[in-house]
């Protein structure tokens, strides 16, 4: 039986820290702001958008939206990105992905402010993370980094394997752990022998954005186990991309979905928030 790492729990923490720090800047007259992006309706979005504005309410943020239509062009979305930029209102600025397909996402991330860029993807942050000089850390990943901190795991010397190599999650989360001195293995589509070295890991993060795609047999008894993913089963209930009733009795450590590593990609960006607030004001 599998200890379960609670997100929410550990992300009602993270955000009454972030309320607290929030209630001294607003003493000294800084009240941190975020703006929300989201164009197009697609409905996970819309939720994850949701649950946002009311983790901004729920800390004393001032918090924006921008809900753009699915026909917005490229040069609309910058021209608003630029506005956000020079707002001194706003500290963060979040545009939510995926985005419309005739939407340029790399042109988009490049645009908003490295001050301001919360989500920490754009390439300037991406390569202080690289050589741990930063003041941002992608949201997920930095979620994930908590709950270890939390159930009190120590990474150093264990063998990590991080399933999935997206710019957003498995790339920077390879590199948080790598940090704290774990032996880090990427796997990916490509990978020979997955189910080996996924058998292998004292640690597995798994994000694949497959429903259960994890198995019992994919996990070493006792290991640690992250879930990133968000699926709709084939009942079209919420699941992450461990098959969790089959390795949660394997497993020494596992995170639920939902519950486990969505909210606290929301904690974590109240933290940056707060951070681009204090750096915004010469604060940090
Ligand atoms: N720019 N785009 C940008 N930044 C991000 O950090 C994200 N991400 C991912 C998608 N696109 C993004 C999010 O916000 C994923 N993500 C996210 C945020 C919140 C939740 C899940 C993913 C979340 O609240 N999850 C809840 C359940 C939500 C539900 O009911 O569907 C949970 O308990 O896991």
């Amino acid at each position: 039986m599998a200890i379960l790492i609670s997100g929410k729990e550990v992300s009602a923490k993270v955000r009454a820290d972030v309320r607290k720090e929030c209630e001294e800047l607003k003493a000294k007259g800084i009240a941190p702001g975020l703006a929300v992006i989201i164009v197009g309706d697609d409905p996970a979005s819309r939720v994850y958008v949701n649950n946002k504005k009311k983790a901004c309410a729920d800390v004393g943020f001032v918090s924006e939206e921008y809900a753009l239509p699915a026909e917005t062009t490229q040069e609309e979305l910058l021209s608003l990105i630029d506005t956000l930029n020079k707002k001194d209102e706003i500290h963060g600025i979040l545009c939510q992905l995926p985005l419309p397909k005739h939407l340029d996402e790399k042109a988009v991330i490049n645009a908003i402010s490295p001050l301001k860029d919360v989500d920490a993807f754009h390439p300037s942050n991406v390569g202080r993370i690289m050589i741990g000089d930063y003041h941002f850390l992608p949201c997920t990943p930095a979620g994930v980094m908590e709950l270890i901190h939390y159930a009190g795991i120590d990474v150093s010397g264990k063998s990590c394997v991080v399933i999935g190599r997206s710019n957003i999650v498995g790339k920077p989360m390879a590199m948080l752990l790598l940090h704290e001195n774990g032996t880090v293995t990427i796997c990916h589509s490509r990978t020979k022998n997955l189910k080996e070295i996924c058998a292998a890991a004292d640690i597995l993060v798994a994000a694949v954005g497959r429903p259960k795609f994890v198995t019992v047999d994919m996990v070493k008894d006792g290991a640690v186990v992250l879930d990133v993913g968000i699926n709709r089963d084939e009942n079209g209930k919420l699941c992450g991309d461990v098959d969790f009733d089959s390795v949660e009795p394997k497993a020494s450590y596992i995170t639920p979905v939902p519950g486990g590593v969505g909210p606290m990609t929301i904690a974590m960006l109240m933290k940056n928030t707060l951070m681009a607030a204090k750096l915004q004001n010469g604060l940090s």
